[in-house]
């Protein structure tokens, strides 16, 4: 019952979070155009983009905010090898390295976004490293980053850009594009150190771009710089992240990150729609539930010692209490253990 309650709570938030973002423009009355009829043209333009444009400047000024800021400009020698066309890093085993990914809508709740598949290109100029065991990560869907960015139509225009600096984004949040919160997974955090006076350092950090259809940006709703409809180009700098637990129960979204075919994604799918991220299956996928196997015993109880610290996640015992077997059934994912603090 509590957890029903829970989760009532979270939907209402969700639904008023969405819905105070919506109705920036409200003079138009023109109703949407249907999502199937657009994305065909939006793909087609970045695939065109991707073919006709290359890489022309990476600055490379390590502690300067400029640093590995990426300039694309328009292929004018196709036959330069320093003008290789975007789309032929596709795939690439060397950066940079352009790849794909589908994002896959029919299975949400309300099939939003005209239940589509929409394609996303990204392209990793550099790989985020860590040092000493911190940084080097990839964010899941759900956590929070620490960015910078530029914003770009496919004519070049610039519409936004964080000015080299620094800026933080809550990728679960309703107020953020969808494109971001797919598109940033795919890169790396870096490292930071600090100096004598007091500032900080951002040390190789991951470096890219990335290419989303208007359904993943703002779609019909025109944005100051941005026209309705419009494909968006963003060069991003990952420079930190901030894990997030959505259901604050002691396990971090990403380490509730089931399913390994869509590694570093987790979604809320319509009633009855079988959820890879859901260990129970009672619907509510891992991130969100706080019984994540259904036992009546709280996930944050069962992932405690007898002194009632936390077990490092790796540490979690199976019901027998070992805590080495590389694939035991961790406790809290057992429905048939009910040990908690133990
Ligand atoms: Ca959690
Ligand atoms: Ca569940
Ligand atoms: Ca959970
Ligand atoms: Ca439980």
């Amino acid at each position: 019952m509590s957890k029903i309650k829970f989760y009532f709570i979270v939907l209402i938030a969700m639904i008023t979070v969405s819905s105070c973002n919506k109705d920036n423009n409200d003079e138009e009355i023109i109703p949407p155009k249907p999502y199937a009829e657009q994305y065909p043209i939006d793909i087609a333009a970045i695939e065109n983009y991707l073919n006709t444009h290359y890489i022309s400047d990476v600055v490379n000024k390590p502690g300067f905010p400029e640093d590995q800021d990426v300039t694309i400009s328009e292929i004018t020698d196709a036959s330069s090898p320093d003008q290789r066309s975007l789309m032929s890093y596709l795939n690439s085993n060397t950066l940079p390295r352009l790849t794909s990914r589908n994002v896959e809508t029919s299975n949400e709740v309300g099939s939003p976004l005209g239940g589509l598949t929409y394609k996303i290109y990204t392209l990793v100029i550099r790989e985020g490293v860590g040092n000493v065991g911190v940084g080097g990560e990839y964010p899941c869907n759900m956590d929070a980053v620490f960015a910078g960015y530029k914003g770009t139509l496919l004519d070049g225009t610039v519409f936004d850009s964080s000015n080299n600096g620094q800026t933080p984004f809550d990728l679960s949040s309703a107020g953020i594009i969808r494109g971001w919160s797919e598109a940033f997974p795919q890169f790396k955090t870096g490292w930071v150190s600090s100096n004598q006076d007091g500032t900080v350092n951002y040390n190789d950090f991951g470096v890219g771009v990335m290419f989303l259809p208007s359904a993943m940006g703002y779609y019909g709703n025109a944005q100051a710089g941005i026209p309705a409809y419009s494909p968006l180009v963003f060069s991003v700098k990952l420079y930190a992240l901030k894990r997030a637990d959505h259901d604050a129960d002691g396990i971090p979204d990403f380490q509730e990150d089931v399913d390994p075919s869509h590694n570093r994604y987790m979604y809320v799918f319509a009633t009855g729609v079988a959820n890879p991220d859901d260990s129970d299956g009672d619907g509510i996928p891992d991130f969100l539930d706080i019984d994540d196997d259904n036992d009546t015993y709280s996930t944050r109880g069962e992932i405690k010692d007898k002194d009632g610290n936390y077990y490092a996640f790796d540490k979690i015992p199976d019901c027998s209490g070992d805590q080495t077997i590389a694939n035991r059934l961790k406790r809290h994912l057992d429905k048939n253990c009910t040990k908690m603090n133990q």
